[in-house]
């Protein structure tokens, strides 16, 4: 028996010792600030809300620490994350204020760089999926995503959309820009992406690393 071991990675990931600005280099270019916009809720709702974003902090502050998996293979450990449940949002402000449609049981997401992901309804309102606007005890910084950024840790890192500013409720799931997104990602059962095993794909994303995060570095 080792003394001590290292938390088990899942499949097909590799442990990094830094945490990279990481995501689509067509949005790179986004120079994200500060400023705090409202929140949109929209779709397959009875009320469409612009949210001031002071409401979320009305909701009981949650802590998590959880790892990042993203799908090109890297993983960055044990992340202190501050925030509210998004179960907790959607009980509380969601389904008072916008009704939504019973039958719509997925809700996208868009950041204000334009990258969007779509998660089932039982995989956003599991009790590990968070609306952070802290990172290891500091206001979230810009790379990682503020002002808000949702986490969910048992997903790839795609679905943890950054740059919070829009959510729809939808029918039906539709791919995003991420490559071959997967309407559920779940890292435990390596859904890397649609129709493609999680296994070839591996090998296909690890080569990307580098330089995606060479494209998203800040001068
Ligand atoms: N708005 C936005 N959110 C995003 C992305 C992006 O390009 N834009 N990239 C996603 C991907 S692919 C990953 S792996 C994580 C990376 O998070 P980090 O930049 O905090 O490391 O953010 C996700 N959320
Ligand atoms: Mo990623």
């Amino acid at each position: 028996m080792p003394l001590y071991m290292e938390s088990a990675l899942p499949p097909g990931q590799r442990r990094r010792e830094d945490f990279p600005r990481f995501g689509m280099p067509a949005f790179a270019g986004y120079a994200p600030t500060d400023i705090v916009s409202a929140l949109s809720i929209r779709g397959e709702v009875a009320h469409l809300v612009d949210l001031d974003p002071l409401t979320l902090k009305g909701l009981a502050r949650v802590e998590q620490e959880s790892d990042l998996h993203c799908v090109t293979t890297w993983s960055y450990g044990k992340i202190r994350w501050s925030g509210f449940l998004f179960a907790d949002f959607w009980e509380r402000i969601v389904l008072p204020r916008c009704t939504p449609d019973p039958g719509a049981k997925w809700v996208r997401l868009r950041g204000a760089d334009g990258h969007r992901a779509t998660l089932r309804l039982e995989d956003i309102l599991a009790p590990d999926v968070i609306l952070a606007d802290q990172m290891d005890g500091e206001p979230l910084p810009l790379d990682h995503g503020a002002p808000l950024r949702l986490v969910a840790p048992a997903h790839y890192g795609y679905k943890s959309v950054k740059h919070l500013e829009g959510i729809e409720i939808r029918r039906s799931f539709k791919p995003g820009p991420a490559l071959l997104e997967h309407p559920r990602a779940r890292v435990a059962f390596e859904e890397r992406g649609r129709r493609v095993p999680g296994p070839v794909l591996r090998s296909l994303y690890r080569p990307l690393i580098g330089y995606t995060i060479r494209a998203l570095e800040r001068p």
